[in-house]
């Protein structure tokens, strides 16, 4: 069975693109401002694991919408003959380059495309637009207008008006911004509008949730990965009698950071890959504190608990050598308890070593002296690096495929912060940190962290 296809079609410059590019999930569609980027008719699959869901085409804006239907009113006598008319305009003028852009826009749809008929509501509604939408009809395939917005403007109600004259389903739809709901609710639509897509488009809204809800477990599972890599890290670094020892802590610090930083960075581009941005540019200003070090006191602040939350909830999850006092300092404050645990005389004004780190003289199997630094003993740490992680997939999971730009933290107004947890839900988390931290693995995690995953697509 040939999958439904679609043509998305319109005037210039209104969004054509950047709605095939969402829908088909490509990033390769080109999108620009200038108007006319669009030349030639271009297909576009929907792919799940290989299979085609449906197609989508790309196609030029109409840019003589007048004379064609002028030329079509000249030829037609009854409705009747009107789709064949059309078909008789595109063999007339197929191979000329005379309406070469609305021959390119109607083939797919002679074809027996769907139509999807897009406008810009951000600017006022037209009458030029009028002989497009009457060409379209004359085709008489289902149709269905999309209200996209490319600017602050609104005139969504003019355009409502307008286009349910000549379309059964007029939706806002907006390239960047539709959540997949939305995306779904336009194969219902379909669906509804021709029999033979019923099935097809039922099956592709199926494929599409089940997708989604086995990404949010795979991310569930990368996000535990990365966690249990991150809270457990522990580095060595043999030394010998000759070892300039302030050296030897400071390089094995930045070790240990850039590690740390690594981690994070894979766990991130696992997720990009998944929602299949990859590569996805994230050097934006805004999002700088996604971006900050780990171990910036503002990070720390911003994506882990307060002092107060992390004391209530450390007590509830029960305390474990030295967690007492770091619950008890809490957040920030924890830099405190390591002045206080230090190592006389280790390296002064390095992050790390303020926030929780102690680097430890220790003796290898064979008794060879060594340094050891990690695992970070603070509670907060887990909540910040969840924190972080959660923040960055809310981004990306809901990001579609039409924007170019790098991302930038307003696509989203609220980033997740841990302080939102319930008690329950902190405490759990503490005890499967600790878990982790220790090496052992947390099976509770998956599924807290699916929970918090699923909360974000509401
Ligand atoms: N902010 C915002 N901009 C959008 C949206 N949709 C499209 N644009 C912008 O509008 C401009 C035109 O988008 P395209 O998708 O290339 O439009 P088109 O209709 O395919 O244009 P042509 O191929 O030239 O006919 C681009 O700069 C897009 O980034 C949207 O939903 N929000
Ligand atoms: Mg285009």
């Amino acid at each position: 069975m040939k999958p439904p296809r679609f043509a998305v079609v319109g005037h210039p410059n209104k969004g054509k693109s950047s709605i095939v590019a969402t829908l088909a999930r490509d990033n390769s569609i080109q999108v620009s401002p200038i108007p006319g980027t669009t030349v030639t008719t271009r297909c576009f699959p929907m792919q799940v694991d290989g299979e085609t869901l449906y197609e989508l085409y790309d196609t030029p804006g109409f840019q003589q919408a007048r004379y064609v239907l002028d030329w079509l009113q000249q030829h037609a006598g009854s409705a009747a003959e009107r789709p064949g008319i059309l078909r008789q305009f595109l063999e007339k003028y197929r191979d000329s380059q005379s309406f070469r852009d609305e021959c390119a826009l109607l083939t797919p749809i002679v074809a027996g495309a769907g139509i999807l008929y897009v406008v810009d509501g951000s600017r006022p509604y037209g009458t030029e637009y009028e002989a497009e939408m009457e060409i379209l009809r004359w085709s008489g395939q289902p149709s269905m207008a999309l209200i996209n917005s490319t600017g602050a403007g609104d005139y969504s109600s003019q355009w409502k008006d307008a286009l349910s004259q000549y379309f059964r389903i007029v939706r806002s739809f907006n390239a960047h911004e539709a959540p997949l709901q939305q995306h779904l609710d336009l194969l219902r639509a379909f669906a509804e509008l021709e029999e033979s897509w019923r099935q097809p488009l039922q099956l592709a809204i199926s494929y599409l949730q089940q997708q989604r809800q086995q990404r949010l477990q795979q991310s569930a599972a990368a996000i535990t990965g990365q966690l249990a890599a991150m809270l457990s890290l522990r580095l060595e670094q043999v030394i010998d009698e000759d070892t300039d020892e302030t050296f030897v802590k400071e390089a094995l610090q930045l070790r240990f950071r850039n590690r740390l930083h690594q981690l994070e960075q894979e766990g991130r581009q696992f997720i990009e890959n998944l929602y299949e941005h990859p590569g996805l540019s994230r050097h934006e200003s805004e999002l700088s504190l996604l971006n900050d070090d780990l171990f910036s006191e503002q990070v720390w602040l911003r994506f882990g608990l307060t002092r107060g939350q992390l004391a209530t909830a450390s007590a509830g999850a029960g305390s474990i050598a030295g967690a007492g006092l770091d619950a008890a300092l809490g957040g920030a404050s924890m830099l405190l308890w390591t002045g206080v645990g230090a190592v006389a005389g280790a390296v002064s004004g390095l992050l790390l070593h303020r926030h929780g780190l102690e680097i430890t003289p220790q003796r290898d199997p064979r008794g060879e002296p060594l340094f050891r630094l990690g695992p970070v003993s603070a509670d907060n740490f887990g909540f910040v690096i969840l924190g972080r992680a959660l923040t960055h997939h809310q981004f990306v999971s809901h990001r579609n495929h039409a924007i170019r730009d790098p991302l930038t933290i307003s696509q989203i107004s609220q980033p997740f912060q841990v302080g939102a947890l319930s008690q329950s839900q902190r405490r759990q988390l503490i005890r499967n940190f600790r878990q982790l931290r220790g090496g052992k693995s947390a099976k509770k995690i998956p599924g807290l962290l699916l929970d918090l995953l699923q909360a974000q697509e509401a």
